[in-house]
């Protein structure tokens, strides 16, 4: 498949240079074949050639909706106010964006809710902080609950606005960065003047730990510095398998001078904390190079890209302001510098209103072929309100260092509501697999469903992602889902469902209403959706080696359940003399070393029995690869095996050992296969 892939690839380029091979003049549209294995290139739709601005603001696509049968379950309500410690009563708990990780790496995801302090005319009031709640998922009581002694541990926090989790793979920790901004301007009253702007001084990041063996949260300390983050991105980008991360400043802290009084130092500059031998992160300054530009624009999100030669590059979104705002893709040329490849000018109806922003970046695996694209949510300042509005999401590959967009693989709103709505995508999701047996992609809002027209959810449907409405059978559900927002998808129990939130806890500051608590339901695909699990099937007699299906074939590997991966991997067999081996090239393996395809050995005879042995760790956990017996056939062009007896490195006797309240004790593991096509 691979192979297919660079050879159309490379096709395309050529195709490219020629400038434009379709009868109309224009380039072909690449999108994924039926069966979902390669790419396909046709005539017909228009796709911008390499930077610029992307004309194309109305979409002519009428296309229904798709709908997605699901049912809502509470799952527990939590008072923000109490959760955060924060004691001012004249002030309100707001829940910014938050984040799901399996914190305590048990199997089902928890809820990271960052809290933040607002007065009753809606704004953040400066130095007012708030602890964030950890939402634990307790799969015998099927509700999230609060850990009293990790709340107690958690650091206190400003405006706490974009956050990265991983797991530290050296001490099996999982690790929660949060990007502190600080005091958040959005809603001050800029009538009074920008002389008058209080000190907007910035926030400390954090990076809080936590140890799924003793249950315990701690920090690992960070450099004593303020800064207002709005960007964040991580990636292991020095090679030693530790997230990294990459921090987006721009020149937002106006009055140095008024910030001295804290006795700590404050940045305006980027830079990344890079992963040391210590456990600890060394911070490095880095330049970002611009083309063309005597001033850098203010960036908004980023995120961090490997191309197909493992190239590095930071994608960063930007704001307006009077100019244009930009989705730029800048190559990493050295640990301390990346510098500008490509630019996308933000789509031009969103100028219409106001000052564009690309708001929300991703990078993540839309078509499930093995190779990550860009997802890029933009939105606009509406100028009569000063607020961010509407929603414009992009898909682009990136190619030679290019940003290329896919115009015709995501539908957007009705022309009349792209710039309206204050539901612009706070966060961006891609779930490869999810109950409803779709790939989706969310688009977290905090604007209750009754408020808007736009859903949060995207589905794939005739390869094009388009916005999907949740459908309900009782009149209670919907009800209860119309006042729903904030949605973030979650795997629970090896199915991806969503969690959304209703405000509760009405309280009257200062003769206004607002809400202090959250209610948190589950939304669900009734249970026949639900797929099941297959049996294993017996391993057949395989005969002698024989030359009858010689040839390449591309595989894809995937487990059973899934482990977070719809897919862990892919490559091409090669069979010489009814011998199979894996060749070198177009490896793709998420959870081992690529090198584990040199463990692979397999034999067919002339009926097309396969035997094979593969050294493999399938999961996202850290286990020992183990050698695992596969059978098949070319009937079913499918291979077998299991993954049991799972050994899972334990950090304290530093050996590989059994878990038997692991909450899967196997995994099958399938190789599909198919005979390459050129
Ligand atoms: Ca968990
Ligand atoms: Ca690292
Ligand atoms: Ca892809």
């Amino acid at each position: 498949m691979k192979k297919l892939l660079l050879l159309l690839t490379l096709s395309f380029f050529s195709i490219q240079a020629n400038a434009g091979s379709c009868p109309d003049g224009s380039d072909p549209v690449k999108s994924i074949s039926d069966d979902g294995t390669y790419f396909v290139y046709k005539c017909g739709g228009s796709a911008p050639s390499s930077s610029e601005t992307s004309k194309k603001t109305t979409t002519s696509v009428k296309v229904k909706p798709i709908e997605l049968e699901a049912s809502l379950k509470s799952v527990g309500e939590f008072d923000l106010k109490k959760l955060g410690e924060n004691k001012n009563q004249n002030l309100y708990a707001i829940s910014v964006h938050g984040e799901t990780f399996d914190i305590n790496q048990d199997g089902h995801d928890d809820l990271i809710i960052p809290i933040a302090s607002m007065n009753s005319k809606h704004r953040n009031v400066p130095n007012e902080f708030s602890k964030p709640a950890l939402l634990f998922w307790d799969d015998s009581l099927k509700k999230y609950k609060v850990d009293k002694e990790v709340q107690k541990a958690l650091p206190l926090l400003y405006w706490p606005r974009r956050i990265r989790s991983s797991i530290n793979p050296k001490t099996g920790f999982t690790e929660i960065f949060v990007a502190d901004m600080g005091l958040d301007l959005a809603n001050y009253d800029f009538s009074k003047g920008m002389e008058n702007l209080p000190p907007n001084c910035g926030g400390q990041n954090h990076l809080i730990t936590f140890d799924p063996s003793s249950g315990k949260v701690a920090e690992i300390a960070l450099p004593k510095l303020w800064d207002v983050s709005h960007g964040l991105a991580a990636a292991d980008l020095n090679g030693d398998q530790v997230t990294d991360y990459v921090v987006l400043n721009s020149p937002y802290i106006k009055y140095p001078a008024k910030c001295q009084y804290k006795g700590v130092d404050y940045t305006n500059e980027s830079y990344i904390l890079y992963s040391n031998k210590t456990g600890g992160f060394d911070k490095t300054s880095i330049k970002l190079n611009y083309e063309g530009y005597s001033k850098a624009p203010s960036i908004q999100s980023g995120e961090v890209i490997f191309d197909e030669n493992n190239q590095a590059y930071l994608v960063i979104g930007s704001e307006a302001g009077k100019g244009d705002a930009h989705l730029y893709l800048m190559k990493q040329d050295s640990k301390t510098s990346f510098t500008e490849t490509s630019k996308v000018k933000a789509p031009a109806i969103l100028k219409t209103v106001g000052a564009p922003v690309y708001g929300e970046i991703l990078v993540a695996d839309v078509d499930a072929d093995g190779t990550e694209e860009i997802i890029a949510s933009s939105n606009t300042v509406d100028e009569s309100i000063s607020k961010w509005v509407g929603r414009y999401i992009q898909i682009f590959d990136i190619k030679n260092g290019k940003l290329l967009e896919r115009p015709d693989e995501i539908t957007q709103s009705p022309t009349s509501e792209i710039t309206k709505g204050n539901d612009w995508c706070h966060h961006l999701f891609f779930n490869e697999q999810s109950a409803w047996n779709e790939p989706i992609l969310t688009c977290t809002t905090i604007t209750s469903q009754i408020k808007t027209k736009k859903t949060s959810f995207y589905t794939r449907n005739n390869n094009m992602l388009q916005q999907a409405k949740m459908k309900f059978k009782l009149n209670d559900d919907i009800d209860n889902f119309n006042w729903m927002q904030s949605f973030y998808p979650l795997t629970l129990n090896e199915q991806t469902i969503f969690v959304g939130r209703q405000l509760t806890g009405k309280k009257i500051i200062n003769g206004e209403m607002v809400f202090n608590s959250i209610k948190l339901y589950l939304l669900k695909p009734p249970a026949k959706n639900i797929k099941p699990v297959k049996p294993l099937e017996p391993i057949k007699k395989v005969g002698e080696a024989a030359n009858t299906f010689d040839g390449s074939y591309a595989l894809i590997i995937r487990t059973e359940p899934t482990d977070g991966f719809k897919n862990i991997g892919t490559a091409q067999f090669i069979i010489k003399d009814g011998k199979i081996s894996v060749v070198r090239k177009y490896r793709w393996l998420q959870t081992s070393a690529i090198s584990s395809y040199d463990t692979f050995e397999g034999v067919i005879d002339k009926e097309g029995n396969i035997n094979a042995s593969f050294e493999l760790n399938p999961i996202r956990h850290m286990v020992e690869p183990k050698t695992i017996k596969f059978s098949g056939s070319m009937e079913s062009l499918q291979l077998h095996g299991r993954f049991d007896e799972i050994m899972f490195w334990d950090n304290e006797t530093k050996k590989y050992v059994l878990d038997e309240n692991f909450y899967t004790s196997n995994y099958d593991v399938i190789i599909d296969f198919k005979k390459e096509k050129y």
